[in-house]
């Protein structure tokens, strides 16, 4: 990449990481949590048993908080596990869950690093998607306020920054891949009525932080991946547009704007789908005035026109980290996806893109006019140790600057972003691949075959970051 500016970063810019629980806990038995689909799903999804340790984050925190603050790290982004603060159906609070991410706050606070908190990020317990049919039942609505009400009440004297829900339109669009298509058979009627609901708890949740947390400050998370046109075919733009509507913006139209758009409305029209919006669902939707949208981008993606009389072709995820092993998916009448000619992928086919970063800071200032934060950014690799004992990743290196850059030119495009908060810190469980896509700036000793000892060892990224986010990006 030819770099020809000098980009700013505006002063106390949060420069930090990001994780989520389950993917960086373990424990995922202890201290009286119960299990959430996603322990389970990654049980099953990786090749052993015995995967209740994850990063071990758990029993390491002070020592993992410790590396942030060497780093010289500003903000740490991480998410709260329902399961271990209301582990059953008879919800009584868990007090020990309280007391680990008291901790884990207090720890952060000491070293001036500001927490940014996720209230949901996939892990749905066992015991809400056995009583509630998980988010297919409206019972959820109540306990997920409860729950969120709970974490405000609990650390909003130190949590300002607040998450409601990670990527509700990639659960949506990804249901097979993420757990929450329960009933596969009638998924393309059901999800509008999952999602329907997912947004009921959305603004329950930014409803509760704004009446508990004084200062408080809330948003959404969606999963972006900016989608360019093929060529400029008119067709293509609006195949683009398209895209961009059933994997994006209806959601984000309905978090800034607090109704459903246009499109999403004609679509279900068109289509005979019934979300069940019930009486009052619009009206406690309209209350949730978001602050600012919280943002994760890793790749972007390329659509073309699909003719109607196409045949429906699903996505295909990459899940065996070998190049060509994704599926496009076609949409008829809306779109289809291809590859892009431009850009290099990953060894798991995502397209290395940095441009996509600015395209979408651009993209959402433009539409919304809200501050943003970088939530998620990165870049996975097949990693090991070297005979040196340390961990050498030029490639993330390489990802991290271009992108880090391309925030800089949204900045001096005059978009508002006022923290970059990459995937991950730690090496952690990738929804897919357990430990064998690493994602962290640290290495941590253990793999999905073997349970090691959980050593730290960071990697080249680390000292690389932590010169970067010392000169307040002027180092990069
Ligand atoms: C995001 C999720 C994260 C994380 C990341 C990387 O969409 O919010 O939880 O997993 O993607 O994805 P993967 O682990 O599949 O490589």
């Amino acid at each position: 990449m030819f770099y020809n500016h000098d980009p700013k970063f505006p002063d106390n810019f949060l420069w930090g990481g990001s994780s989520s629980s389950w993917q960086v806990e373990g424990a995922v038995e202890e201290d009286g949590k119960t299990l959430s689909l996603m322990d389970l799903n990654t049980r099953t999804k990786k090749p052993y048993t015995d995967d209740t340790f994850a990063s071990d984050n758990y029993h390491h925190y002070k020592e993992d908080v410790k590396l942030m603050a060497d780093a010289g790290m500003t903000s740490y982004r991480f998410s709260i596990s329902w399961a271990r603060i209301y582990p059953s159906k008879d919800c009584q609070v868990n007090k020990k869950g309280l007391e680990f991410y008291n901790n884990l706050i207090n720890e952060l606070i000491k070293y001036n690093i500001t927490p940014i908190v996720t209230v949901y990020h996939y892990d749905m317990p066992v015991w809400i998607d056995k009583e509630y049919d998980g988010w297919y039942g409206r019972g959820i609505i109540d306990e997920f306020d409860k729950y969120a009400r709970t974490l405000f009440k609990e650390f909003g004297d130190r949590v300002k920054y607040w998450l409601s829900i990670n990527e509700q339109n990639m659960q949506i669009c990804y249901g097979d891949w993420l757990g929450i298509d329960k009933h596969p058979d009638t998924w393309l009627e059901d999800k509008w009525k999952v999602n329907h609901i997912m947004n009921l708890c959305h603004a329950k949740a930014v409803i509760a932080c704004h009446e508990l947390v004084p200062g408080g400050k809330i948003g959404p998370v969606p999963g972006y991946v900016p989608i360019y046109p093929y060529s400029c075919d008119p067709k293509d733009q609006i195949a683009a547009m398209n895209a961009e509507e059933m994997t994006e913006k209806i959601w984000d139209d309905l978090y800034a704007h607090r109704k459903y758009n246009g499109f999403i409305k004609s679509y279900w029209r068109e289509n005979n789908i019934d979300p069940d919006i019930r009486p009052g669902d619009m009206e406690l939707i309209g209350k949730a005035n978001i602050d600012f949208f919280g943002l994760n981008c890793y790749r972007s993606n390329t659509a073309k026109y699909c003719s109607p009389d196409e045949k429906e072709e699903p996505y295909e995820l990459n899940k065996s980290g070998k190049k060509g092993n994704l599926k496009f998916p076609k949409v008829p009448g809306m779109y289809q996806l291809v590859e892009n000619p431009y850009v290099d992928t990953t060894d798991w086919d995502w397209e290395i893109d940095p441009v996509a970063m600015r395209y979408m800071l651009r993209y959402v200032w433009d539409h919304y006019q809200l501050p943003m934060v970088i939530c998620e950014n990165g870049f996975g690799e097949h990693e090991i140790v070297s005979e040196d004992g340390k961990v050498h990743d030029p490639e993330r290196i390489k990802f991290m600057r271009d992108q880090i850059y391309q925030v800089g030119l949204a900045i001096q495009d005059g978009c508002k972003v006022f923290g970059y908060n990459p995937w991950s810190f730690l090496d952690l469980l990738s929804t897919g691949n357990g430990m064998s896509k690493r994602y962290g700036f640290v290495f941590i000793n253990t793999t999905d075959k073997d349970k090691l000892d959980f050593k730290r060892i960071p990697k080249d990224s680390y000292y690389w970051y932590s010169d970067l986010v010392k000169s307040n990006g002027e180092n990069w």
